[in-house]
């Protein structure tokens, strides 16, 4: 009896395992994410309000580092970000652009759940370019940036006021770039030193100096000229390189928001440096949503010239590339 109740269980293991390696398809692995609870939708991203904050930003004037209008706009959106709910840091320091010519720099970011160790980082520049160098006429003239330097933070400042309200399961850090626009005009292509030295001078800044001591993120997004007429975006060569599986996150998630059209699957090496490439160097995983012209294979036309303002500026631009951040934020867990 003993012997047989012995056989009978030791084949019913036997059995046992069989089975389990013919259920095999249906992955262990898959388990806990079908038990952990639901999380509510993400907020909807109301592409009129981010709208009014590009406006209200061309507004103060073209916010050139160092002139009265870009402190007034600086404090504008520090107060915006209290407002939110984020804890405000701000890096003061003096900078040296291509020039010699020095100049002063204010970077500010916001954070939200500060004490968390899982983090999304959102980052935008918020300076103008102080040039109009690809304008035939007025070169020596500011740009109104509606498009450059104001798109980025009229979608995260619409981001944070759902994050005011809307709690997000990783810690979320807003950070504004300043001096990211004063490269030298011939500069611009690849990874040349004199691109280096030159652009992103906030970012650099910034990574010799990060805002909380040894701060890490699980990855980074970068906003750079999303508001333009029927922007599209493809996967940027530099995002590709140093964080292809953020990229790929992040196209699912415009296809989740509805905004797949606006994202394209060809990669496309047409920026010469921008944040996210030192933010990457810094060691955190970071992609740049950027506009894309598939009739030029660059940028929007109305790239640093005077045509870079708000009659240009497209709503259903900065509601495709909010929607489809907010998407992300609102379900990375
Ligand atoms: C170039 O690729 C030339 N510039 C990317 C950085 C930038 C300047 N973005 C907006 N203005
Ligand atoms: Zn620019």
């Amino acid at each position: 009896m003993h012997h047989l109740l012995h056989r009978i269980l030791g084949l019913g293991l036997v059995l046992s395992l069989l089975a389990a390696c013919q259920t095999d398809t249906t992955p262990v692995v898959t388990q806990p994410e079908a038990t952990a609870p639901a999380l509510p939708p993400p907020p909807l991203f109301n592409g009129d309000s981010a709208y009014a904050f590009v406006a209200k930003q061309v507004a103060f004037g073209p916010r050139v580092p160092g002139t009265a209008a870009h402190r007034a706009c600086g404090d504008w959106m520090v107060a915006k970000l209290k407002q939110y709910g984020g804890k405000v840091i701000e890096q003061n320091a003096e900078v040296t652009i291509y020039n010699g010519q020095k100049m002063p720099m204010r970077n500010i970011i916001a954070s939200w759940q500060p004490e968390k160790k899982d983090r999304i980082l959102l980052f935008t520049h918020w300076d103008t370019r102080p040039m109009a160098d690809q304008d035939p006429v007025r070169k020596n003239e500011p740009i109104d940036g509606a498009n450059d330097g104001g798109s980025g933070v009229g979608v995260l400042l619409e981001l944070a006021r759902h994050l005011a309200t809307d709690t997000t399961q990783l810690g979320i850090d807003i950070f504004f770039t300043d001096v990211e626009d004063m490269g030298e005009p011939h500069g611009a292509m690849g990874l040349g030193e004199e691109s280096l030295k030159t652009w992103c001078l906030g970012t650099q800044y910034w990574t010799k100096n990060p805002h909380v001591a040894g701060y890490k993120a699980r990855f980074g997004i970068l906003l750079d000229m999303v508001g333009s007429k029927d922007a599209k975006f493809a996967k940027e060569g530099y995002s590709m390189k140093y964080a292809a599986g953020v990229v790929n996150k992040v196209w699912k998630a415009a296809a989740a928001a509805g905004f797949g059209d606006r994202f394209l699957s060809e990669v496309r090496n047409y920026v010469g440096v921008d944040d996210h490439v030192f933010v990457n160097e810094y060691g955190i995983p970071s992609i740049d949503i950027i506009a894309y012209e598939p009739n030029t294979g660059g940028f929007p036309p109305t790239w640093h010239t005077h045509d870079d303002n708000l009659a240009n500026i497209d709503k259903e631009s900065l509601q495709a590339v909010g929607a489809t951040v907010g998407q992300v934020v609102w379900t990375e867990r």
